[in-house]
Protein backbone atom coordinates (compact mmCIF):
# COMPACT_ATOMS: atom_id res chain seq x y z
CA UNK A 1 0.00 0.00 0.00
CA UNK A 2 1.42 3.74 -1.30
CA UNK A 3 2.14 5.85 1.95
CA UNK A 4 0.50 8.99 1.91
CA UNK A 5 3.92 10.85 1.81
CA UNK A 6 4.94 9.13 -1.50
CA UNK A 7 5.02 11.29 -4.28
CA UNK A 8 2.52 9.88 -7.13
CA UNK A 9 5.16 8.03 -9.11
CA UNK A 10 6.13 10.37 -12.02
CA UNK A 11 4.56 9.94 -15.29
CA UNK A 12 6.36 10.24 -18.75
CA UNK A 13 3.14 12.54 -19.65
CA UNK A 14 4.01 14.85 -16.59
CA UNK A 15 7.45 15.13 -17.60
CA UNK A 16 6.83 15.63 -20.73
CA UNK A 17 4.32 19.11 -19.80
CA UNK A 18 7.19 20.06 -17.41
CA UNK A 19 10.30 19.94 -20.12
CA UNK A 20 6.95 21.85 -22.28
CA UNK A 21 6.59 24.53 -19.56
CA UNK A 22 10.63 24.83 -19.17
CA UNK A 23 10.64 25.46 -22.83
CA UNK A 24 8.04 27.52 -23.67
CA UNK A 25 9.34 30.03 -20.49
CA UNK A 26 12.82 29.91 -21.91
CA UNK A 27 11.47 30.96 -25.00
CA UNK A 28 9.24 33.85 -23.89
CA UNK A 29 12.30 35.40 -21.98
CA UNK A 30 14.62 34.79 -24.68
CA UNK A 31 12.30 36.79 -27.14
CA UNK A 32 10.42 39.05 -24.61
CA UNK A 33 13.11 41.71 -25.09
CA UNK A 34 12.68 41.53 -29.02
CA UNK A 35 10.35 44.84 -31.05
CA UNK A 36 8.32 44.15 -33.99
CA UNK A 37 11.29 46.80 -35.63
CA UNK A 38 13.88 43.95 -34.86
CA UNK A 39 12.04 41.33 -36.66
CA UNK A 40 10.76 42.84 -39.14
CA UNK A 41 14.35 43.52 -40.31
CA UNK A 42 15.40 39.71 -39.13
CA UNK A 43 17.66 41.39 -36.24
CA UNK A 44 20.02 43.51 -38.64
CA UNK A 45 20.43 46.97 -37.50
CA UNK A 46 16.67 48.47 -36.85
CA UNK A 47 17.83 51.70 -38.52
CA UNK A 48 18.65 49.82 -41.82
CA UNK A 49 15.06 49.48 -42.60
CA UNK A 50 14.42 52.49 -46.02
CA UNK A 51 17.84 53.52 -45.43
CA UNK A 52 19.23 53.27 -49.07
CA UNK A 53 18.60 52.43 -52.12
CA UNK A 54 19.11 48.31 -51.03
CA UNK A 55 18.96 47.87 -47.62
CA UNK A 56 15.00 46.54 -48.34
CA UNK A 57 16.58 44.29 -50.83
CA UNK A 58 19.33 43.27 -49.03
CA UNK A 59 16.68 43.16 -46.57
CA UNK A 60 14.23 41.16 -47.73
CA UNK A 61 16.76 38.00 -49.09
CA UNK A 62 17.78 37.85 -45.26
CA UNK A 63 14.65 37.35 -44.02
CA UNK A 64 13.63 35.02 -46.96
CA UNK A 65 16.60 33.24 -46.79
CA UNK A 66 15.81 32.38 -42.71
CA UNK A 67 12.10 31.50 -43.66
CA UNK A 68 12.84 29.07 -45.92
CA UNK A 69 15.87 27.45 -44.50
CA UNK A 70 13.33 27.43 -40.81
CA UNK A 71 10.62 25.62 -43.43
CA UNK A 72 13.13 23.43 -44.24
CA UNK A 73 14.42 22.65 -40.91
CA UNK A 74 10.62 22.67 -39.50
CA UNK A 75 10.37 19.45 -41.81
CA UNK A 76 13.46 17.36 -41.70
CA UNK A 77 13.61 17.89 -37.63
CA UNK A 78 10.02 16.51 -37.87
CA UNK A 79 10.38 13.69 -39.80
CA UNK A 80 13.74 12.62 -37.92
CA UNK A 81 11.54 12.59 -34.78
CA UNK A 82 8.89 10.99 -35.96
CA UNK A 83 11.31 8.37 -37.31
CA UNK A 84 12.43 8.06 -34.03
CA UNK A 85 9.02 7.61 -32.33
CA UNK A 86 6.95 5.87 -34.85
CA UNK A 87 9.97 3.38 -35.81
CA UNK A 88 11.64 2.52 -32.29
CA UNK A 89 12.61 -0.94 -31.12
CA UNK A 90 10.29 -2.53 -29.45
CA UNK A 91 10.43 -5.26 -26.78
CA UNK A 92 8.96 -7.99 -29.02
CA UNK A 93 11.22 -7.20 -31.93
CA UNK A 94 13.49 -9.71 -33.04
CA UNK A 95 16.50 -9.36 -35.68
CA UNK A 96 17.21 -6.01 -38.37
CA UNK A 97 13.98 -4.25 -38.99
CA UNK A 98 12.76 -4.63 -42.92
CA UNK A 99 15.30 -3.39 -44.89
CA UNK A 100 14.08 -0.53 -47.60
CA UNK A 101 15.68 0.72 -50.57
CA UNK A 102 14.89 2.04 -54.70
CA UNK A 103 11.64 4.07 -52.97
CA UNK A 104 11.08 5.96 -55.87
CA UNK A 105 9.00 8.74 -54.76
CA UNK A 106 11.11 9.43 -51.43
CA UNK A 107 14.19 9.47 -53.90
CA UNK A 108 12.21 11.94 -56.17
CA UNK A 109 11.48 13.65 -53.44
CA UNK A 110 14.65 14.25 -52.02
CA UNK A 111 16.01 15.15 -55.71
CA UNK A 112 13.65 17.56 -56.30
CA UNK A 113 13.19 19.50 -53.34
CA UNK A 114 16.98 20.56 -52.86
CA UNK A 115 17.31 21.86 -56.70
CA UNK A 116 14.10 23.96 -55.84
CA UNK A 117 15.85 25.16 -53.31
CA UNK A 118 19.48 25.80 -54.94
CA UNK A 119 17.54 27.34 -58.18
CA UNK A 120 15.32 29.71 -55.76
CA UNK A 121 18.17 30.60 -53.37
CA UNK A 122 20.28 31.55 -56.78
CA UNK A 123 17.51 33.68 -58.43
CA UNK A 124 17.20 35.53 -55.38
CA UNK A 125 20.84 36.33 -54.85
CA UNK A 126 21.36 37.38 -58.51
CA UNK A 127 18.48 39.83 -58.67
CA UNK A 128 19.61 40.77 -54.90
CA UNK A 129 23.20 41.32 -56.28
CA UNK A 130 22.26 43.26 -59.84
CA UNK A 131 19.89 45.56 -57.34
CA UNK A 132 22.81 46.42 -54.91
CA UNK A 133 26.35 45.76 -55.75
CA UNK A 134 25.93 45.57 -59.71
CA UNK A 135 23.94 48.71 -59.26
CA UNK A 136 24.89 51.18 -62.06
CA UNK A 137 22.63 54.23 -61.36
CA UNK A 138 24.71 57.57 -62.96
CA UNK A 139 25.39 58.91 -59.82
CA UNK A 140 25.09 62.59 -58.60
CA UNK A 141 27.36 62.80 -56.50
CA UNK A 142 30.91 61.14 -56.20
CA UNK A 143 32.60 60.92 -53.12
CA UNK A 144 35.66 59.78 -52.79
CA UNK A 145 36.61 57.81 -49.01
CA UNK A 146 40.64 57.21 -48.42
CA UNK A 147 41.48 54.83 -45.52
CA UNK A 148 44.48 55.57 -43.74
CA UNK A 149 46.00 54.33 -40.45
CA UNK A 150 43.64 54.96 -38.35
CA UNK A 151 41.29 57.76 -40.12
CA UNK A 152 39.68 58.97 -43.14
CA UNK A 153 39.65 61.29 -45.90
CA UNK A 154 36.77 62.26 -47.56
CA UNK A 155 36.81 63.96 -51.46
CA UNK A 156 33.44 65.30 -52.25
CA UNK A 157 34.64 65.07 -55.71
CA UNK A 158 31.52 66.42 -57.61
CA UNK A 159 32.12 69.73 -55.64
CA UNK A 160 35.56 69.76 -55.78
CA UNK A 161 36.16 69.51 -51.69
CA UNK A 162 37.79 67.27 -49.45
CA UNK A 163 37.65 66.89 -45.34
CA UNK A 164 40.87 65.12 -44.34
CA UNK A 165 40.09 63.20 -41.06
CA UNK A 166 41.70 62.81 -37.72
CA UNK A 167 41.73 60.06 -35.16
CA UNK A 168 39.15 60.00 -33.39
CA UNK A 169 39.40 59.37 -29.60
CA UNK A 170 37.60 57.15 -27.90
CA UNK A 171 35.44 57.85 -24.72
CA UNK A 172 34.71 54.39 -23.49
CA UNK A 173 31.33 54.90 -25.36
CA UNK A 174 30.23 52.87 -28.60
CA UNK A 175 29.63 56.30 -30.21
CA UNK A 176 32.75 57.89 -32.29
CA UNK A 177 31.92 60.84 -30.57
CA UNK A 178 32.28 64.95 -31.72
CA UNK A 179 36.15 64.71 -32.99
CA UNK A 180 35.67 61.92 -34.97
CA UNK A 181 35.50 62.51 -39.00
CA UNK A 182 32.26 63.33 -40.14
CA UNK A 183 30.64 62.18 -43.89
CA UNK A 184 28.00 64.24 -44.91
CA UNK A 185 26.04 62.44 -47.69
CA UNK A 186 22.61 64.15 -49.06
CA UNK A 187 19.64 62.28 -48.90
CA UNK A 188 17.54 61.51 -52.18
CA UNK A 189 20.57 61.41 -54.56
CA UNK A 190 22.70 59.00 -56.45
CA UNK A 191 26.05 58.34 -55.02
CA UNK A 192 28.88 57.04 -55.68
CA UNK A 193 31.73 55.86 -53.77
CA UNK A 194 35.05 55.35 -54.63
CA UNK A 195 36.63 53.68 -52.29
CA UNK A 196 40.28 53.51 -51.64
CA UNK A 197 43.44 52.72 -49.02
CA UNK A 198 46.67 55.32 -48.77
CA UNK A 199 48.68 52.57 -46.60
CA UNK A 200 47.23 48.84 -45.46
CA UNK A 201 43.60 47.09 -46.48
CA UNK A 202 40.79 48.63 -44.71
CA UNK A 203 37.23 47.60 -45.10
CA UNK A 204 34.82 50.55 -45.07
CA UNK A 205 31.64 49.83 -43.67
CA UNK A 206 28.49 51.79 -42.31
CA UNK A 207 26.64 49.18 -40.56
CA UNK A 208 23.12 51.03 -40.86
CA UNK A 209 23.79 50.42 -44.93
CA UNK A 210 24.14 46.58 -44.52
CA UNK A 211 27.32 47.09 -47.02
CA UNK A 212 31.15 46.87 -46.64
CA UNK A 213 33.83 46.86 -49.33
CA UNK A 214 37.42 46.09 -48.45
CA UNK A 215 39.74 49.46 -49.18
CA UNK A 216 42.95 48.17 -51.21
CA UNK A 217 45.99 49.85 -51.66
CA UNK A 218 46.68 50.27 -55.87
CA UNK A 219 43.09 49.00 -56.20
CA UNK A 220 39.75 51.09 -56.52
CA UNK A 221 36.47 50.04 -55.81
CA UNK A 222 32.60 51.82 -55.96
CA UNK A 223 29.21 51.23 -54.47
CA UNK A 224 26.37 53.17 -55.96
CA UNK A 225 23.57 53.74 -53.93
CA UNK A 226 20.92 56.53 -52.81
CA UNK A 227 20.50 57.13 -49.28
CA UNK A 228 17.19 57.60 -48.37
CA UNK A 229 16.38 57.92 -44.68
CA UNK A 230 17.57 61.47 -43.45
CA UNK A 231 19.33 61.26 -39.74
CA UNK A 232 22.77 60.40 -37.86
CA UNK A 233 24.64 56.85 -38.68
CA UNK A 234 28.00 55.33 -37.46
CA UNK A 235 30.67 54.17 -39.82
CA UNK A 236 34.09 52.09 -38.90
CA UNK A 237 36.73 50.23 -40.53
CA UNK A 238 35.85 46.35 -40.44
CA UNK A 239 39.08 45.11 -41.22
CA UNK A 240 42.32 44.82 -38.70
CA UNK A 241 44.58 47.38 -39.84
CA UNK A 242 46.76 48.11 -36.73
CA UNK A 243 47.40 49.22 -33.23
CA UNK A 244 44.89 51.50 -33.66
CA UNK A 245 41.78 49.94 -36.07
CA UNK A 246 39.61 50.32 -32.82
CA UNK A 247 39.36 53.84 -33.18
CA UNK A 248 39.14 54.23 -36.98
CA UNK A 249 35.32 55.08 -36.86
CA UNK A 250 33.15 58.32 -37.93
CA UNK A 251 30.07 59.93 -38.21
CA UNK A 252 27.82 59.76 -41.07
CA UNK A 253 24.74 62.51 -41.56
CA UNK A 254 22.85 62.18 -44.23
CA UNK A 255 21.13 65.96 -44.59
CA UNK A 256 18.99 67.32 -47.70
CA UNK A 257 20.86 67.74 -50.65
CA UNK A 258 20.43 71.75 -49.62
CA UNK A 259 22.27 71.51 -46.18
CA UNK A 260 25.05 69.03 -47.64
CA UNK A 261 25.52 71.79 -50.79
CA UNK A 262 25.83 74.49 -47.51
CA UNK A 263 28.51 71.98 -45.75
CA UNK A 264 30.55 71.45 -48.83
CA UNK A 265 30.48 75.09 -49.40
CA UNK A 266 31.58 75.73 -45.60
CA UNK A 267 34.84 73.40 -46.37
CA UNK A 268 35.54 75.22 -49.95
CA UNK A 269 35.43 79.10 -47.04
CA UNK A 270 37.90 76.83 -44.84
CA UNK A 271 40.32 76.58 -47.52
CA UNK A 272 39.57 72.59 -48.62
CA UNK A 273 39.09 72.61 -51.94
CA UNK A 274 39.99 70.37 -54.21
CA UNK A 275 40.70 66.99 -53.58
CA UNK A 276 43.29 64.90 -52.06
CA UNK A 277 44.94 62.10 -53.90
CA UNK A 278 47.14 59.32 -54.72
CA UNK A 279 50.09 61.66 -53.29
CA UNK A 280 49.37 61.22 -49.32
CA UNK A 281 49.06 57.70 -50.44
CA UNK A 282 52.31 55.84 -47.71
CA UNK A 283 53.80 54.25 -50.41
CA UNK A 284 57.69 54.59 -49.47
CA UNK A 285 57.31 50.94 -47.93
CA UNK A 286 54.57 49.27 -49.94
CA UNK A 287 55.13 48.06 -53.27
CA UNK A 288 53.37 45.92 -55.96
CA UNK A 289 55.23 42.59 -56.77
CA UNK A 290 53.51 42.31 -59.62
CA UNK A 291 54.17 45.99 -60.69
CA UNK A 292 57.98 44.99 -60.08
CA UNK A 293 57.76 41.82 -61.94
CA UNK A 294 56.29 43.61 -65.38
CA UNK A 295 59.27 46.40 -65.02
CA UNK A 296 62.26 43.95 -65.00
CA UNK A 297 60.71 42.49 -68.75
CU1 LIG B 1 41.34 50.28 -40.92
Amino acid sequence: MDSPNQPAPRTGASRAKRLGAIGAAAATTLLAGCTKEQWEVGFLPVESKGATSHTDHYIALWNGGWIASLIVGAITWGLILWCIVAYRRRKSDRGLPVQMRYNLPVEIFYTVVPLILVVGFFFHNAQTMDETIYDETEPQEVIEVYGKQWAWDFNYITQDVHYAGVQANLDGTEQPGEDAPTLYLPADTDIQFKIESRDVIHSFWIPAFLEKRDMVPGRSSEINLRPLAEGEYVGKCAELCGEFHSEMIFNVSVVPYDEYIAYTDSLREQGNDGVLGEEYNRTDWYSNPYEQEGDEH
